[in-house]
């Protein structure tokens, strides 16, 4: 069983200056305010205050930065989970063409230690628009040393049917509910492998 067994939260960087150094593999959040980062965040590490979670949309911190140690069969394996507010907001939105949301995109195309982009969608609405523009700009950004996951958010709120027809549409896709905790350990370990390489199963 891999679990994380510490988890840290280091700062929020407002300014692209105040950016850690990249020096251990990282897995950067993205999705739309409101779609359940902070929560996932605070389930994966099991540590309930980790992440401020919210339902008024926060847009002041621009990156958040949270130390985690995985452990697998005794071993240790440290890494960096990345919270990355409002990332597709600003992509496409046109009132917003701040400075620091430039800065924003050229940090996730630039950022060395990025392995694994997770992209959040919320399970019940799986087709805005925003989220295909997320998804098209990271496939076109991600290197080949990276990866993609999807995660889909919320899954407490699907009845049976609404999971059956989101599973014919995505047939491998990984639901996660932070309330019920329902898939949150397929999502650790999910990302563990992603990170670290091992086989995944
Ligand atoms: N039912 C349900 N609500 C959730 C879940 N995850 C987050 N929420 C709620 O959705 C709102 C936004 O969550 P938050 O984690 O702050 O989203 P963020 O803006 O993406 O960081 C909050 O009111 C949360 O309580 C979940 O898995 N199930
Ligand atoms: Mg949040």
């Amino acid at each position: 069983m891999i679990i994380i067994k510490e988890a840290t939260f280091i700062k929020s960087a407002q300014t692209m200056d105040q950016v850690l150094a990249d020096d251990r593999s990282e897995v950067a959040f993205i999705g739309r305010s409101n779609v359940g980062k902070s929560s996932l965040i605070n389930a994966l590490t099991n540590r309930k205050g980790l992440a401020k979670s919210s339902s008024t949309p926060g847009k002041t911190r621009l990156i958040n930065f949270f130390d985690i140690k995985f452990k697998k069969d005794e071993e240790d394996f440290n890494a960096r989970l990345v919270d990355l507010p409002g990332f597709g907001y600003a992509r496409v939105s046109k009132s917003m063409k701040h400075e620091w949301q430039r800065n924003l995109t050229q940090f996730i195309k630039e950022r060395a230690s990025i392995r694994l982009f997770v992209h959040l969608v919320d399970s019940r609405h799986p087709d805005l628009e925003i989220d295909k523009e997320v998804s098209s700009y990271i496939h076109e950004i991600c290197r080949p040393d990276q990866k993609i996951l999807v995660l889909f958010t919320k899954a407490d709120k699907l009845k049976q049917k609404d999971i059956s027809v989101l599973k014919k549409i995505y047939p491998n896709c990984m639901m996660v509910s932070s309330s019920n905790g329902k898939g949150i350990q397929k999502a650790i370990d999910s990302i563990f492998y992603s990170l670290f390489g091992f086989n995944d199963g």
